[in-house]
Order: C-alpha cells, then sequence, then structure tokens
C-alpha cells in the first residue's frame, strides 16, 4: 500500500492535549505531577482494580449464545450473563475509549464477536458489539452494534464473512498515566477478495468517549502483503488475532505456501513508532506488514500442506525491552515423522524498529526438551497458545485438546513450555475428569499478562457433551484449581475466555 492510499483511507482525528493555565505569573517548570487517569487493569469493568474473567458460551445448532462476566465486585463477586443470537460470544475482548478526563468508564469496556449474525439479509455477515458497564444499575449496558457496514468502518458486509470471529484491543496493566482510545481489531476469515474465496480481513477502528461513530483505522488484507487471486484463495486471514505495542500479529491458517494448500502463515502489521493506538497517523513512519510462514529460512520447519500455521497466535512481552516482542505460532496440523497433525509451536522475537523485523523463529512440539508428554497422531498441539509468567521467566502456554490421556480419546492437555510439566484433567487437584472429546486445551484466556504472575485461564468447550467449562488457577502456583460449567449441552462454554 502506499502513503497516499494510507492516508486516503485513514480518517482519524487528532487528539488534543489541553493544557492547565496557571495564573499568578512565571511557573518555573514544575514537576510533572502525573496522576494515573485509568486506575484498573483492562478487563476490570467494575472498578475493584481486580481483571474480570470474560467467559463465551457461543452455542450452535439452534442453541443461542451467551456471555459470561464473572466481576469480582471487591470482595463481593456477582456474574452477569449477556444473551444474543448463535455465535454471540464466538470472540470476546476490551477496548479502552478514554479520551480525556471524567472518561473513568471507557478505561476498558466489554467487545463480544458475533459473527454468525446476519447482516441486511447477509447471512454469517457477522456483527461486534460494544458494551460498558453502568455500576449503578450494576450491569452492561450496550453502547453499539459495529457491523462491516456501520458508519465510517472501512470495508463493506459481506455473507459469509464472519465479521467477529476474532477479536482483539491492546490491554493495560494498572495504572495507566494519559490513556488513549485503543484499535480495537476484527478478524472476518471468511471474508472474499477478488478472485480469492474466503481469503480474510482484519479490519480497525476506534471508537470514542463522546459518541459510538468509529474512526481511524485500517482495513488489512493479504493483498497489503502482495498475496492476491488464488495465492490468497481459502487463506482465512484473521481467523486469530494478538495485539501487542506495536505490533498486530493475524493468523491466516489456509494460506497456500509455495502452492501447498493450508500450509499457513501469519502476518504482522505495526503502528506507527510512539504510537501504540495507531493515532494519529504519521504516514510514512511505520514499518510496512510482513508475513510469517515456514518457508521462510528464519523460520525453522517446512512449509507443508494442511500445517495451518497461524491457527492461533499470541504476542508476549519482553522483559525490560518495550519496542520488541515474541511471537508464538501454533500449526496444530503440522505431522511429526509418522505422527499426523501431532502440532506444532514456533517463537520467534518481533523488533518493529529493524529493517527485518523478524529475528529467528524456532519450533517446539511435545518432544522438545522441557516439553510434556509425547508426539502422535491427531494431538493438535498449538491449537491455543498464551503465555504466563512461571518460575521467573515468560512461558509459552500450548493447550493440545486432542491428546488421549491413556485411552481416553480427546480429553486433551495443556502445558508451560520449558518446564516439562503439563497438566490434563486426570492430574491431581484438577477437576472434571479426562473424558472422551473433553478437548482440554482448544482455548486458553488471550491476555494473562496483564496482571503480574497470572496465567491463563484454560477452556474445555467438549466438557459433559459440549456443555462445556473453564479451568482456573491451573498454571499459577499454589492456586486452587477451580472448575465452571456452562449451562447446557452444546452451550460451548469456553470457546472464548479473557483475559
Ligand atoms: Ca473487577
Ligand atoms: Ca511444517
Ligand atoms: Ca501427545
Ligand atoms: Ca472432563
Amino acid at each position: 500500500m502506499d502513503t497516499t492510499a494510507r492516508a486516503r483511507r485513514r480518517t482519524g482525528s487528532l487528539l488534543l492535549a489541553v493544557a492547565a493555565v496557571v495564573g499568578g505569573g512565571i511557573v518555573a517548570a514544575p514537576a510533572a505531577v502525573a496522576e494515573p487517569e485509568c486506575l484498573g487493569p483492562s478487563y476490570d469493568f467494575d472498578g475493584d482494580r481486580v481483571p474480570d474473567a470474560v467467559v463465551g458460551a457461543p452455542g450452535g445448532s439452534g442453541r443461542a449464545g451467551t456471555v459470561e462476566v464473572r466481576l469480582t465486585g471487591d470482595g463481593e463477586p456477582r456474574t452477569v450473563v449477556l444473551r444474543g443470537p448463535v455465535g454471540f460470544g464466538t470472540a470476546v475482548a476490551q477496548l479502552r475509549s478514554y479520551e480525556q478526563e471524567g472518561d473513568d468508564r471507557f478505561c476498558s469496556q466489554l467487545v463480544v464477536g458475533s459473527p454468525e449474525e446476519t447482516v441486511f439479509g447477509m447471512p454469517r455477515a457477522g456483527a461486534v458489539y460494544l458494551y460498558e458497564y453502568d455500576p449503578v444499575a450494576a450491569t452492561f449496558v450496550r453502547r453499539e452494534r459495529i457491523t462491516a457496514d456501520s458508519e465510517s468502518v472501512l470495508g463493506t458486509p459481506q455473507a459469509g464473512a464472519r465479521f467477529g470471529a476474532a477479536l482483539a484491543s491492546a490491554s493495560a496493566p494498572e495504572e495507566t498515566i494519559d490513556p488513549k482510545p485503543q484499535l480495537l481489531w476484527v478478524g472476518s476469515p471468511g471474508h472474499d477478495a477478488t478472485s480469492a474465496p474466503d481469503s480474510g480481513r482484519v479490519t480497525s477502528f476506534v471508537v470514542g468517549a463522546t459518541d459510538t461513530t468509529t474512526r481511524g483505522g485500517e482495513v488489512f488484507d493479504l493483498a497489503d502483503l502482495g498475496v492476491r487471486g488464488t495465492a490468497a484463495a481459502g487463506a482465512a486471514l484473521g481467523s486469530s488475532l494478538s495485539v501487542r505495542g506495536q505490533v498486530m500479529a493475524a493468523g491466516a491458517p489456509g494460506l497456500r505456501v509455495g502452492g501447498l494448500a493450508g500450509a499457513g502463515g501469519t502476518a504482522l502489521w505495526f503502528a506507527p513508532p510512539g504510537d501504540p493506538g495507531g493515532l494519529p497517523p504519521e504516514p510514512g513512519t511505520q514499518h510496512p506488514p510482513v508475513l510469517v510462514h515456514q518457508g521462510l529460512t528464519r523460520v525453522q520447519g517446512e512449509a507443508e500442506a494442511g500445517d495451518r500455521f497461524g491457527a492461533a497466535v499470541h504476542l508476549f512481552p519482553v522483559v525490560g525491552d518495550p519496542q520488541v516482542v515474541d511471537l508464538a505460532v501454533g500449526s496444530p496440523g503440522e505431522d511429526l515423522g509418522g505422527d499426523v497433525d501431532a502440532g506444532m509451536v514456533s517463537i520467534g522475537r518481533v523488533h518493529p524498529g529493524l529493517t527485518q523485523p523478524l529475528l529467528d523463529f524456532r519450533s517446539r512440539h511435545q518432544d522438545s526438551s522441557g516439553a510434556a508428554g509425547t508426539a502422535e497422531d491427531g494431538d493438535r498441539f498449538g491449537s491455543a497458545v498464551s503465555g504466563a509468567f512461571l518460575r521467573g521467566a515468560w512461558r509459552v502456554v500450548v493447550g493440545t485438546p486432542g491428546e488421549d490421556v491413556g485411552t481416553v480419546r480427546d480429553a486433551g492437555m495443556v502445558q508451560a513450555l520449558g518446564t516439562w510439566q503439563g497438566w490434563s484433567q486426570d492430574s491431581p487437584a484438577v477437576p472434571g475428569g479426562a473424558e472422551t472429546g473433553d478437548l482440554m486445551g482448544a482455548t486458553l484466556g488471550a491476555d494473562p499478562e496483564i496482571v503480574p504472575g497470572r496465567a491463563p485461564d484454560v477452556g474445555v468447550p467438549g466438557e459433559n457433551g459440549g456443555t462445556g467449562a473453564v479451568l482456573t488457577g491451573l498454571l499459577a502456583e499454589g492456586s486452587v484449581v477451580r472448575l465452571d460449567l456452562g449451562a447446557a449441552p452444546g452451550a460451548r462454554y469456553g470457546r472464548a475466555i479473557a483475559p
């Protein structure tokens, strides 16, 4: 994309900082007194400075979708349930829309993806819902329903696009000085480009505090990376998303690499330097997007048909260097030796300040040093990836939903790479029991980094005939492990989890 096109696509307005005028003569360089304006971390909706867990249960086969928010309530926890059509809760996220003093309720708002919704008669075009928490009514109030047809959202709705199948926005730890509105990234993996059905798309925008008209942002396609037509068909860009610092990662697990269908790739988009939120724009100052796949010499492994590299992505902070991030990419379709779909994870550093922002990516699987279990047929290791700060380092947390536990098929397991430690539902102190089709580890909390020492919650979407369940406290050292169940068979509780 040239800078002219980029400038034309952006409509963001500058956010003006208002300086207080101090009366009575010369003020000699006062010491900066910076009070935090967003006190709680992201996902603290009820304002007690503890993040509130969000669980999506999108249902299916005629069963409606729900989203459950477990508000911590300053020691008096309470659960709020939001209801929507089938698919509502396929993805969950938070969004900051803070613009000026007094916008505290916009520090962290709830975002829910509903990709199966019909929009203007177009089935499965998809929608995204934005809610603010009302502390007086003690519930969530809908601010907006956003579709690809909403005012100033770039692009147009399309049948089958599944806008809202994945969501991501930059999160923040507690006590942010000078908070800014952040971009919300929305994946539409079923979006068709010219001569490229299901190539996928990622759209972003900002929502302000005073009104809900979206503005700014990008529409990001594989064509922006020079991948067009049959090369892009079926890539499903936007199947997975992660945002951290200046980097946004979007999985395209169906991408054709060197003619190999479904080898998969991951697209990286970079925000302008010093502007993690992506606004205001400074054309020409941002690194062009890049594509990561196993066909690159920097990436260990070979691109093979059906690897599905990019089925899951997660960006990690790097201790001591906010300019760089580490990227973990799951390829659950990877075959290892004769083991079909054993699965693999690729891990590497991304440095937006370098001409070549990708450093070397190494592969890890269940037969790697520091990993738990053994690579076997159908494990699908890497179906979900997240992070946890354990034993003094950031660890890549990996879900292996196809893991058989003893003779129990697809019971699933989760592990933290580099610790040799993994858990199934048959591990000591883990409730629920390993049962056929539990699929433990099919999903993981997407944003545990907001609170030091927090580990991601673990989805068990196949528990009790697809009722679904979420395990909390599993990876956190010394925590009691709890199992929360969905409301009914087919609810698929735990299909999406945050933080
Ligand atoms: Ca809270
Ligand atoms: Ca491979
Ligand atoms: Ca295994
Ligand atoms: Ca179970």
